[in-house]
């Protein structure tokens, strides 16, 4: 990988100090993230770079044109309603010296600046009731300042992103190429995806109802909400590259698979894997306090099946990329992705046990 010359992309925004140091940060799997540090009047600020990936965003400008269309209008909220602490609770991109809000590098990359939220916090897998709450409480307040906003105005950044079926034809079509010779050696996996795959017909029975497009995260995982260090509540949603027009449930789902599994998505030992469901009540609580008063019936009857449908999703995806020899996800050994695979295969036998109990739980707050 060529050397990223981070001082030079630092020194092309509007920022003032003498660089100090930048290193990796986070744990996304698609973007390089970096931790940048300057020191301005004997002090250290801190700053998050991001390289937007070009092979998964083909058009990473709609990206930041999305970002800033969308933090202003969430900024705008915040501000009317007396918001002072605007740095930590609504993303801040930083302008280029040009003005504009993304710099490309001489290879084509687009890199974003923004403000680093401190005092603050993330975590892989939800550790408390309160966390549940106060992550999908935050989410929540999100799609709430975002319900007004113009839904024909925000981009669509990757086309077919939450499309369960799109998915499965992809994996299909993978297995069928079985080019890097994975095939012979995912049997099992094989057939869990076929022995679910009666969730297509879930998914394709929603396209017939009048379910809502409203600007949706797309990608609700618990580790893209920044909790206050001190008071544990949840201040601000972070990583908008996939904020489109989407479906509500798609984010609830999302909320679902990385709040309720005790662990983290790439947890081996599957036998740890399951959906709390004392976590999944909380999840719904702090959700619903936000948006219940703007969903309409389809919606709330459809989140449980929400969360079928991405677990599902996510694990085919994971699949298929193993399939293709890991082109997608960044990955740390050979079988990353198939771990991550068997893990929310593992989630989603678990959902379909519980499935009853999950659909009365949201039901009972209509
Ligand atoms: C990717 O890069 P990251 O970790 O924020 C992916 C999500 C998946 C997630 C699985 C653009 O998100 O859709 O749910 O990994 N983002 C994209 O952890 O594909
Ligand atoms: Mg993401």
């Amino acid at each position: 990988m060529k050397k990223i010359d981070s001082r030079n992309i630092v020194n092309k925004f509007r920022v003032s100090g003498e660089f100090i140091n930048a290193e990796p940060f986070g744990s996304g799997h698609i973007n390089d993230t970096l931790l940048v540090e300057l020191l301005s009047n004997g002090k250290t600020a801190k700053y998050i770079l991001r390289k937007i990936n070009g092979y998964v965003f083909q058009k990473p400008g709609l990206i930041v044109e999305n970002t800033v269309m969308i933090t202003n209008h969430i900024r705008e909220k915040l501000r009317r309603a007396g918001e002072e602490d605007l740095k930590r609770k609504v993303l801040s991109l930083i302008e280029t010296h040009d003005g504009k809000y993304s710099y490309v590098d001489e290879d084509g990359n687009y890199w974003c600046m923004m403000f680093f939220i401190d005092n603050a916090y993330t975590v892989d897998f939800v550790e408390t009731g309160k966390q549940a709450y106060e992550a999908a409480k935050a989410f929540g307040k999100f799609q709430k300042y975002l319900s007004d906003f113009d839904v024909s105005k925000c981009h669509v950044t990757i086309e077919n992103f939450h499309n369960l079926s799109n998915r499965l034809s992809k994996y299909d079509n993978a297995l069928m190429k079985d080019t890097v010779n994975r095939a012979s050696g995912i049997k099992k996996e094989i057939e869990l995806v076929r022995k679910f795959r009666y969730i297509e017909n879930g998914f394709q029975n929603l396209l017939t109802k009048n379910i809502p497009l409203r600007i949706t995260h797309n990608d609700t995982k618990i580790n893209n909400v920044m909790l206050d260090m001190n008071t544990g509540k949840g201040l601000c949603v972070i990583d908008l590259d996939t904020v489109m027009p989407g479906i509500i449930l798609n984010d609830f789902g999302d909320m679902v698979r990385t709040f309720t599994s005790p662990v983290a998505e790439d947890e081996s030992d599957t036998s740890k894997v399951f959906v709390r469901m004392d976590i999944y009540n909380e999840l719904v609580n702090g959700y619903l306090n936000e948006v219940k008063d703007f969903l309409t019936e389809d919606e709330i009857t459809n989140l449980a099946l929400g969360s079928k449908i991405i677990v599902y999703e996510q694990a085919i995806r994971f699949l298929t990329d193993y399939i293709e020899g890991d082109v997608y996800y960044k990955t740390e050994y050979p079988a990353h992705n198939l771990v991550r695979a068997k893990n929310q295969f593992a989630l989603l036998e678990s959902i379909e046990q519980h499935f009853d109990e999950m659909q009365n739980i949201v039901e009972r707050r209509l």
